[in-house]
């Protein structure tokens, strides 16, 4: 298929226009966009790359000996099936769990980012399919993205929509803040990705704006890059997960000397006397308790509190603070400290929960509706917080915590994934291994053979969005793009829309899936509502065939009006927030009530458990990734230029490398107590010392996987996180940090074999 035409179409990480030349495809970004990103340039190498699924493939055990716990998952080798086939055993296989077990057997949380078109979205697409063909599956709740934050954040102020969107935009930031201090940063890496799609990237040009007003940017983190050059920023090196008793001090600052904001205080928050009974009580949280925790001098504590009091400041909060053990602290800390400074509902001025975590946080939201795929209603009850996968699956019927309840681990004997990577979003691999070693049967749809898929016993080939057709957009972007197709599938590869068709008819329930309608059916239908509400606006309400056919249609924003929290300030008692007392919570009898030692009913420093001792002397930071979204395309061209010797590369201080005679570009082991893995060392000083910082989204690849804890070759830093909760309250992700030793790697490197096909043990029928 070779276009002349250039077609819009969308991704994540931006809208761009395409057409397949004689060289392949050829991209350019949306016409409005001021700051592409880099991340487009992944797309091309994709469609025909080796690491494609091209055709159904059956794991041989499975095939042989039937479904069945099986310790040589993502050891096996693999049979390639006609479709029919393939969907015949699968089919017979979703009704033996059914008819045995109860569709509590299955596990269709199939957690992951997918891609950006609201229709194809595969997870959307998996839930719908269960729902509707085979009468619920067990679900998943929270993110891995904001595990502590979306369970916290509603019991103290209002819910993750109205605190990390509906909040300060970028252009009060611009105009109004005066200090903004950025906790965990505001890295443009994450705002340039948006789910549904994003086609103005504004945060470079409204951080600069801000900074040339004179707004002073302060990022406190290990990374000197968690904020862009244009904020003109001051670095804090801060210890990793000491952020809540720098806040503490901070706060004790301002109450010692009297540069709070009682009166706001008193007339926006509850649990004010509870709060600061705990900054006095021994030991009182002074700036010089705080230095010894977070390695920050005092003075500079004490200095900071007094630059944050009396101005328009703002906190922020990133993602990264609450990805990590007790979690949820930082995130009501911080809160806390901003309603001391009484800028919370102000132009610019407050506190803004994940800022810039996003290319949704900072925006303004769109005045209409946009495209989703009605999941259906799910019978089954049973469900688990997101990041809890590996425990519900080695222990069923054990009891766990979660915002005060005690609940039970299902018994899954199906796993069923689409559009996610677990061996990307999870933490401790080797663990993940094993509790995947112990279900019946894991099926997952795939564009590529990612770890995910070579641990399956069932793999269909799915479609890339660049070659089906959709509708792109999301709730803060200001237009709905026609997602045209660019190139024809790979191989045998399918839309998961149709694959799921297909199997609802073997369930007799194909129907009640597709309701009649194919995908431009699916389209027109879905187009509708955004139709119809601009119609009723009386702005141009184009029909679906000029929507389809034109560049994109542009969506009206609603008015930045503040949010939740600016009403609330305006008037406390008429606009309360939906919490126990109507007010801010700095401290939570709610919380109080569930007794949770790790979560008590306030803010408030617990010491860390995972804290560098001498087998894993370097905190290990293991962040988003500035090549790639998660995982996705980690074999593409931005992607794969910033390896090193094929290997992802890891940094390190200086002090650090010449510590271990580690130079730059050697090759290095990073392990722990539960694994190990290759990296390449990139010595440089803007990570602080005893930090070392390896991304996530390196495809795993276990050097020998018939080993129990495979060394991962090419460089996959959730080999050695902690496969444990926030605390018991949210039971979030805490995979963001961890304790290592790294050594240089002496000896013969093995190969990267990450993108290399398995090899079909039999030739297709
Ligand atoms: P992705 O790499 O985006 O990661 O975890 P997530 O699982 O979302 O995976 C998406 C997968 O979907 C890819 O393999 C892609 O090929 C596939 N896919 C894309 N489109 C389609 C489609 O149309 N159909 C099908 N069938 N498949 C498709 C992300 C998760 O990782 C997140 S959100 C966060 S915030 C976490 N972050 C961290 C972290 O900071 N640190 C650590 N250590 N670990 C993390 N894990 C989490």
């Amino acid at each position: 298929m070779t276009t002349t035409a250039w077609l819009p179409h969308s991704s994540h990480w931006g809208a761009f226009s395409a057409r397949m030349g004689t060289a392949g495809l050829e991209l350019r970004p949306h016409p409005a966009d001021p700051d592409p990103s880099a991340l487009l340039h992944n797309m091309p190498a994709a469609l025909n790359h080796r690491a494609r699924v091209a055709q159904p493939m059956v794991r041989r055990g499975w095939l042989e000996r039937g479904p069945g716990p099986d310790a040589r998952r993502g050891r096996d080798a693999f049979v390639a099936l006609p479709w029919d086939r393939a969907l015949d055993l699968l089919g017979a296989e979703l009704a033996r769990v059914r008819d045995s077990h109860g569709p509590g057997a299955v596990f269709g949380g199939s957690y992951g980012w997918s891609s950006a078109g609201r229709f194809h979205h595969a997870q959307s697409q998996v839930h719908r399919f269960l729902n509707m063909a085979l009468g619920g599956y067990v679900r998943s709740v929270n993110s891995y993205s904001a595990g502590a934050s979306g369970v916290i954040l509603p019991r103290i102020v209002g819910t993750m929509e109205d605190v990390a969107r509906r909040n300060v935009t970028w252009e009060a930031v611009a105009e109004h803040s005066e200090i903004l201090l950025a906790f965990g940063g505001m890295a443009l890496k994450n705002s340039a990705v948006a789910s549904g799609g994003i086609s103005r990237h504004v945060e470079r040009g409204a951080m600069d704006q801000a900074a040339r007003r004179g707004c002073q940017f302060i990022c406190i983190g290990p990374l000197r890059d968690d904020l862009p050059e244009e904020a003109r920023a001051e670095w804090w090196p801060i210890r990793p997960n000491t952020d809540t008793a720098l806040m503490l001090a901070l706060a004790h600052t301002l109450l010692a000397e009297n540069l709070h904001d009682e009166a706001f205080l008193a007339s926006h928050t509850a649990g004010w006397p509870v709060l600061r009974d705990y900054l006095l009580a021994a030991p009182a949280k002074t700036a010089e308790w705080a230095a010894g925790i977070t390695g920050i001098d005092a003075a500079r504590i004490r200095d900071l509190a007094r630059r944050l009091a009396g101005r328009r400041s703002l906190i922020t909060v990133a993602h990264s603070l609450q990805r990590a053990e007790f979690g949820e602290q930082p995130v009501w800390m911080g809160l806390a400290l901003a309603a001391m400074l009484g800028q919370i509902g102000l132009p610019g001025g407050g506190y803004h929960y994940a800022l810039g975590a996003l290319g949704h946080t900072g925006r303004r939201s769109v005045a209409v509706p946009i495209a989703a795929l009605p999941q259906g209603s799910n019978a089954v009850r049973a469900f688990i917080p997101v990041a809890r996968i590996a425990d519900m699956l080695l222990h069923p019927g054990e009891g766990y915590d979660y915002d005060g309840r005690r609940y039970a681990y299902p018994d899954i004997r199906m796993v069923y994934w689409a559009g996610g990577n677990p061996f990307h979003h999870h933490q401790d691999l080797n663990r993940l291994r094993r509790a995947f070693a112990r279900v019946d049967t894991l099926v997952v749809h795939e564009s590529a053979w990612t770890a995910t898929a070579r641990h399956a016993d069932i793999v269909l080939p799915a479609t890339l969005t660049m070659e089906r057709e959709d509708i792109g957009g999301a709730p803060t972007d200001p237009v709905l793009i026609p997602m045209r197709r660019l190139a024809e599938p790979f191989g045998q590869a399918r839309d998961d829309f149709a694959i799921f068709a297909a199997l609802a008819a073997r369930l007799g329930r194909e129907h009640a899936f597709t309701e009649g309608r194919d995908v431009q059916g699916w389209l027109r239908h879905l187009y509708e509502p955004t139709r119809a509400a601009l119609a009723e606006r009386g702005l141009p309400a184009p029909d679906f065939e000029d929507f389809w056919n034109g560049p994109g249609l542009d969506l009206p924003f609603a008015p930045d009006d503040g949010g939740i929290l600016r009403r609330f300030r305006d008037d406390p008692a008429g606009q309360a927030l939906h919490t126990p007392s109507g007010r801010i919570e700095l401290a939570s009898e709610v919380i109080a009530g569930f007794g949770y030692a790790d979560c008590p009913g306030h803010p408030a420093w617990i010491a860390p458990q995972d804290v560098p001792h001498a087998a894993a002397p370097l905190h290990l930071v293991a962040n988003q990734p500035a090549t790639r979204l998660h995982s996705q395309l980690d074999f593409g061209a931005t992607s794969q230029a910033a390896k090193r010797r094929g290997r992802e590369a890891m940094r390190i201080h200086p002090e650090d490398a010449a510590a271990r005679g580690i130079a730059d570009g050697d090759v290095v082991r990073l392990f722990n107590a539960r694994g190990a893995c290759l990296a390449t060392a990139t010595v440089s000083d803007d990570v602080m010392p005893g930090v070392v910082h390896l991304p996530t989204g390196a495809w795993y690849d276990p050097e020998d996987a018939a080993e129990d804890a495979p060394l991962c070759v090419h460089g996959n830093p959730n080999v050695l996180t902690r496969d444990v909760g926030t605390s018991s309250l949210a039971q979030g992700c805490t995979g963001q940090l961890t304790t290592v030793e790294v050594e240089r790697f002496i000896g013969n490197l093995p190969p990267v074999r990450a993108f290399d096909p398995p090899v079909p043990a039999l030739a297709a029928e």
